[in-house]
């Protein structure tokens, strides 16, 4: 490891925290660690700030307002499969909160010299089967993204037809192929063959969709998980990879309305909208897609709060990240963003954050993406 990014980590944690104690002697410790066994660990309060400035640098993530209030599970000591499994668990259990959704990651162990830490092959905790129906083909790059479906396409989300294939491999027997049947974890850890976990019902909330005025929508059978926790990414601070990190926070109705439901390679749900309302689908230019993703938007925002469950609209959201914005800026700090996944994929322009550019720059610590195969 470069002792370059535990300094440049440890001098940023102390100039911003006045708790945080002298520097000096911490930084010696540090990289006389580093010297002998090439890492070093972090102490709890170093972790906890890592972690949230991690989320506070997420340039893609337009919830960052809150990032200050992100609780840190540390769960160091775990670096087995078991431990990961019954660790997911209970961070879903307290993340969830019976619908009151609390900012939550837990951390496993680290990555170490000739010891990395464990790995849950998932992208997030919560996932939906996808299975392709026989004769059906998939093209395209499978592994970021299923390019394009075969005749006959697939049941469930399409988006996991990979890990649903490898989950099916390692012998899952819960598949009931339906649309919508919660994927086992896969988790791998110290050389062993993967694990498959199942997640207990009661660890999986999830939210039956019904629109606000037109009954008929219940009978499209759609439904969505509360929570979004995101598990195939690293979390990176002072040089240290804790390669098994899953976090989250709540949705955005537009993430499960405008793209999970909607999308043509995930449920590619307008048509069977579009038909309810009785739309004039024999042209694009009548909008019915457009008609039919507002009133799906509708749904999702309306069950999730009738369901007691926290989700935030894109409207809202986009006021509280400028919000965001000018703390950061007035806090002496640059705040990267990415524009194409900042503004919604629903009415872009109505929001306020689609009129104007950021400065997009990695900063460290950092959420990133595991390499495709490691
Ligand atoms: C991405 C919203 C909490 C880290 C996103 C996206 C949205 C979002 C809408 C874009 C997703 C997409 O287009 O697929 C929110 C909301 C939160 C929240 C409403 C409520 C509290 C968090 C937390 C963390 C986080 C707690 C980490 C501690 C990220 C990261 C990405 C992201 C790393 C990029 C994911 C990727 O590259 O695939 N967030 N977020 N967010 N968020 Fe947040
Ligand atoms: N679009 C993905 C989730 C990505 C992250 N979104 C969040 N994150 N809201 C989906 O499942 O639709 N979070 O930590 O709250």
């Amino acid at each position: 490891m470069d002792p370059g990014e535990a300094e440049r980590f440890l001098r940023m944690y102390h100039a911003e925290d006045p708790d945080a104690g002298p520097l000096g002697p911490r930084l010696r410790e540090v990289l006389r660690h580093i010297a002998r066994y090439g890492t070093y660990t972090h102490t709890a309060a170093e972790l906890a700030y890592g972690a949230r400035v991690a989320w506070r640098n997420s340039s893609r993530c337009i919830g960052r307002l809150y990032w200050r209030s992100l609780r840190v599970r540390d769960r160091r000591f775990v670096d087995d499969a078991h431990g990961v499994a019954a660790g997911c668990v209970t961070h879903l259990r307290e993340a969830t909160g019976r619908g009151r959704i609390r900012p939550t990651i837990t951390v496993f162990a680290q990555d170490r010299p000739g010891r990395p830490g464990p790995r849950i092959r998932n992208e997030q905790l919560i996932r939906y089967a996808g299975y392709l129906r026989p004769g059906a083909t998939v093209t395209g790059d499978a592994h970021e993204h299923i390019g394009h479906l075969g005749p006959g396409g697939v049941i469930g989300d399409a988006r996991n037809v990979e890990i649903t294939e490898l989950a099916l491999r390692l012998g899952w027997a819960g598949a009931e192929g339906t649309d919508f049947d919660v994927l086992p974890l896969v988790i791998e850890a110290g050389g062993r063959p993967p694990l498959l976990a199942t997640l207990p019902p009661d660890a999986v909330l999830e939210v039956p969709l019904v629109h606000p005025v037109h009954d008929w929508f219940a009978g499209l059978g759609l439904r969505w998980h509360a929570v979004p926790a995101i598990s195939g990414m690293c979390l990176e601070i002072g040089g240290v990879c804790y390669p098994c990190a899953p976090f989250n926070g709540w949705y955005m109705g537009t993430e499960i309305g405008a793209r999970n439901l909607a999308d043509r390679d995930r449920y590619d749900r307008l048509g069977a909208v579009a038909a309810g309302l009785g739309l004039d689908t024999s042209s694009d230019r009548t909008l019915w897609k457009d008609q039919a993703l507002v009133e799906l938007n509708v749904a999702v925002l309306h069950s999730f709060a009738a369901a007691g469950v926290t989700i935030t609209d894109h409207h809202t959201e986009s006021r509280r990240f400028l919000t965001h914005l000018e703390r950061e800026e007035r806090s002496g700090r640059l705040c990267p963003a990415d524009w194409s996944w900042i503004v919604p994929p629903l009415s872009g322009s109505t929001t306020p954050v689609f009129h104007r550019y950021y400065e997009d720059v990695p900063l460290s610590p950092a959420f990133v993406h595991h390499p495709p195969d490691k």
